[in-house]
């Protein structure tokens, strides 16, 4: 009786040790944000908007990882690491669209909350994906800049980041899109080639663009990676003012390049916002004040309230475009 009585107040002990430590637990949300690859500057930015919003809102653990190169594959170990770690919330953003869901639907069957943010996971794999702007917007940007660069009229050619990338892929169908317009009429695009975000291999995609394409006038990089290796490239092939780049970039990474006149303007949305918004997105949803669902809207802190639109995607900003009278004011942000 005796024992029974001890092992009793030892299993209470036990269970009241237990039921702190849960709420010891639960008093931090555990966010894992899972970026393409480690190591790129836009990520690294977005990485710093996480960190502002896991700060204001308190009660957030933010874990930074993604794997070296920017494959699926990779990244589903990422994932399947962070399952084991039982994180409350993951924003992800995807080097392959379809091949991440069953990955992501074991950890949202976990109880995980799974988002995508910048490059989206197929609708199956995510409770919401945070697209950083409108795609059709992105692609008429892209179009209309290079445009410009090439005074209307020309050979283009787009280098891109892998030949998965959602975020990419949609843009670039967007491009097609515009460019089948009569006021584009006069462009031609003469190749789609992939540095798969990494600087080397951008770097000789873009010469290989140069030499099998004498008479481009525009290379367009809709990657920040891709950008700065083309507009390397035309400098090191001293093509400057013969063929212009243009895409998306960085304002830090791109104000030499603007100023070398490899670049006239490109253009970007801001990617401290969307870690920011994709982490306060990501605790909304694990405090029961999200699902998802269309028309909902969203609290972000300081980027106010975020309307989810049909198939539970959202859309951030519109993009800015820069060039040399305003690069180096943004080149100390981002
Ligand atoms: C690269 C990545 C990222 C994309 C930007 C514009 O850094 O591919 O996904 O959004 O470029």
């Amino acid at each position: 009786m005796r024992m029974f009585k001890t092992l009793s107040i030892v299993t209470a002990a036990v269970a009241l040790a237990l039921a702190a430590g849960t709420a010891a637990a639960g008093d931090k949300v555990k966010i894992a944000m899972v970026v393409k690859s480690l190591g790129n500057g836009f990520f690294d930015a977005a990485h710093e908007g996480g960190k502002a919003a896991a700060k204001e809102l308190g009660d957030v653990e933010l874990i930074y990882t993604g794997p070296t190169a920017p494959t699926a594959e990779a990244q589903i170990e990422v994932i399947n690491s962070l399952i084991s770690q039982k994180v409350d919330a993951m924003v992800i953003s995807a080097n392959d669209r379809d091949a991440l869901v069953p990955i992501a639907k074991r950890a949202m069957q976990r109880g995980i909350k799974v988002l995508s943010f910048d490059s989206g996971i197929a609708p199956a794999g995510r409770l919401m994906n945070l697209n950083p702007s409108n795609s059709a917007l992105i692609g008429t940007k892209l179009v209309e800049m290079a445009s410009d660069a090439s005074g209307g009229a020309g050979e283009i050619a787009i280098l891109s980041a892998t030949a998965q990338a959602t975020n990419q892929n949609i843009w670039i169908a967007e491009m097609k899109k515009a460019l089948a317009k009569p006021e584009f009429g006069k462009l031609k695009l003469v190749a789609t080639v992939y540095g798969d975000d990494q600087s080397d291999k951008s770097y000789r995609e873009a010469l290989g663009l140069l030499r099998s394409n004498p008479n481009l006038k525009v290379i367009v990089a809709p990657t920040t990676v891709g950008i700065v290796a083309s507009a390397k490239a035309v400098a090191d092939e001293k093509l400057v003012g013969k063929v212009f780049v243009t895409g998306l970039g960085l304002p830090s990474e791109m104000a030499g390049h603007v100023k070398s006149g490899a670049v006239k303007s490109f253009a970007i949305w801001n990617p401290i916002d969307l870690g920011y918004s994709a982490v306060q997105l990501a605790h909304a949803f694990v405090k029961g004040k999200a699902t998802g669902k269309p028309g909902e809207q969203i609290a972000a802190g300081r980027m106010g309230k975020i309307t989810v639109e049909a198939d539970s995607e959202a859309a951030m900003a519109q993009p800015f475009t820069y060039d040399a009278s305003n690069v180096d004011k943004f080149a100390k942000i981002f």
